[in-house]
């Protein structure tokens, strides 16, 4: 079951059915792929990021369906290069496939060609690499798609004008850039009245958003807004925002999980702010890494594969697998939400 299907079916019961209840039962039904012998290490940017718990528990789902096992490894930091070593480890433990969401889009390239050359599979998800270094590239939703709802989400929150400031997470982020980048092609073409101001990086750190955070708004008196195209960042920017002299005068928007945030829209510190499912997306990265190490795909464009519970997927141009589109989350719907 989709997330955005089950989403326009607009019912709470059957959205907590979709993201809970699915991890029973149907084994061996789940897809093309997996087998007793299939190995998997989940490799996040780092660990203790509650997105990635549940991608990761979406990852065990789909491993459990499928008779597969997996395995979470990662960085305490998320810095370019410290996923390097759990790579080689995977590696030389001949795993099936490595499912891994990038730091830096080359950094970890020679370790994965080196994993790849093993015999190991690679399916980045959440954060690409550079396509030679990997088989698949499982996406949340389109770079556009996700760049123009925050756009949206802003330009609404501070009636189309003004400034605003961008809190990423690591530089090098693959993912966090290709958003940030289109988000300032648009907002030179199609928001005139809104000024960036300046892009801060919180290293999906909490504290180091937080501090960031207080530091942007007291460099930018004129500040109306932050994104924070991250689940860390928005969080740490809204329980900053939410007992400070801004509450209600710096909208704070972007990409955030709602158990996270459902505070700060309860308190009126956010509005709204976007995401896709982390678990469906786990879920899914976890088939198409299962589909290639059984040999059912290759990567290449065209290829389809069953995804379990959200049904069939093609590999799209660039090896890239889509899971859908961003969704929006407020005031009215935030209670319907437990992840
Ligand atoms: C953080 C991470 C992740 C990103 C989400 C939106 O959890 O940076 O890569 O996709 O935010």
């Amino acid at each position: 079951m989709k997330f955005t299907s089950v989403l326009a079916a607009g019912t709470a019961a059957v959205l907590a059915l979709g993201l809970t209840a699915c991890g029973s039962g149907d084994e061996g039904g789940g897809g093309g792929g997996g087998g007793d012998d299939v190995t998997i290490t989940m490799l996040p940017k780092n660990l203790g990021n509650p997105y990635f718990e549940a991608s990761t528990a979406g990852a065990e789902e789909a491993a459990e369906e499928l008779g597969a096992t997996v395995e979470e490894v990662g960085p305490d930091a998320a810095s370019p290069d410290a996923q390097v070593p759990f790579i080689n480890t995977a590696a030389q433990q001949g795993v099936s496939a490595l499912v891994v969401s990038a730091n830096d889009p080359t950094a970890i390239g020679d370790a994965l060609e080196e994993a790849r050359s093993a015999g190991t599979k690679v399916v980045t998800f959440d954060s690409d690499t550079e396509p030679q270094f990997r088989d698949l590239f499982v996406n949340q939703a389109s770079a556009e798609g996700i760049a123009d709802k925050q756009l949206e989400l802003i330009s609404d929150q501070i009636g189309g004008e003004g400034e605003i400031a961008i809190l990423s997470a690591s530089a090098n982020a693959t993912n966090q850039n290709a958003w940030i980048a289109l988000m300032e092609e648009k907002l030179a073409s199609d928001y005139p009245d809104i000024e960036l101001v300046e892009t801060a990086y919180g290293d999906d750190d909490d504290q180091t958003s937080f501090d960031k955070t207080a530091a942007l708004l007291q460099s930018h008196p004129d500040l109306k807004g932050i994104v924070s195209p991250t689940t860390v960042g928005i969080a740490a920017a809204a329980r900053y925002v939410s007992t400070s002299e801004y509450k209600g005068k710096v909208a704070v928007t972007g990409l955030g999980t709602p158990n996270q945030m459902r505070e700060y829209v309860e308190d009126g510190t956010v509005e709204a702010f976007a995401l896709w499912n982390p678990n469906d997306l786990g879920y899914l990265a976890t088939q198409a890494a299962a589909a290639l190490a059984a040999g059912d795909i290759t990567g290449e464009e065209g290829d389809t594969f069953e995804a379990g519970r959200l049904g069939e997927f093609t590999v799209g141009a660039d090896g890239e697998v889509l899971l859908g589109e961003p969704y929006v989350f407020d005031k009215s719907n935030i209670a319907d939400f437990d992840f």
